[in-house]
């Protein structure tokens, strides 16, 4: 545990997997105890074109018009990989944040986001490596999963009450999708 940054409003360096933390150093009878706090926000910041998600502590960036491997690259020359997503509530931030806003568009308006199972068939992964344990797939979804290896969300809805709509499907990596998304952590200001 890093106490190094406590006199700095007491947050923890960020990993991908925890969430900053803020540390409260309380003595009693003595004994020094730590009492674990909610973030303190005000000195966390994201590099300018990033935007903050308090429901994340991240910061996150669209790319556009790439396959899924190149959008991963792309993120990763920022520093951050394809989103991951954990709960309903970074899910429904991710939708908000790369919608279009217009329904029944044509193409390939799905977003990359980082799961894949590239390594393993059915071995769904985030590239930040962050654990799988949530996942919103539309009905019939992952499908064809010897081809469709990476993951996208679909924060518009493209067909009329087909259940893809703010859902997850498997398709092809190679096709060039309308956006991805970026994840980074937010830096310490
Ligand atoms: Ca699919």
């Amino acid at each position: 545990m890093n106490l190094s940054l406590t006199s700095k409003c007491g947050l923890t360096p960020r990993t991908a997997t925890s969430l900053p933390t803020e540390l409260t150093d309380c003595h009693t009878n003595g004994k020094q105890q730590l009492k674990w706090m909610p973030p303190c926000k005000s000195i966390l910041a994201c590099d300018p074109d990033w935007t903050y998600s308090n429901i994340t502590n991240a910061c996150y960036k669209m790319i556009y018009n790439l396959n899924w491997t190149d959008a991963e690259n792309a993120c990763v020359s920022e520093g951050a990989h394809l989103a991951s997503i954990h709960n309903p509530l970074e899910d429904h931030f991710l939708d908000e944040f790369t919608k279009t806003g217009i329904s029944f568009s044509s193409g390939y308006v799905w977003v990359w986001v980082g799961l894949n199972d590239l390594a393993g068939v059915g071995s769904w992964t985030w590239t930040d490596g962050t654990p799988f344990d949530y996942f919103n797939w539309a009905p019939s979804e992952p499908n064809g999963l010897d081809s469709a290896r990476c993951v996208e969300i679909l924060p518009d809805q493209w067909t009329q009450d087909d259940g893809y709509f703010q859902r997850w499907a498997n398709t092809y990596c190679t096709l060039q999708m309308r956006a991805g998304v970026c994840q980074k952590p937010a830096r310490l200001n």
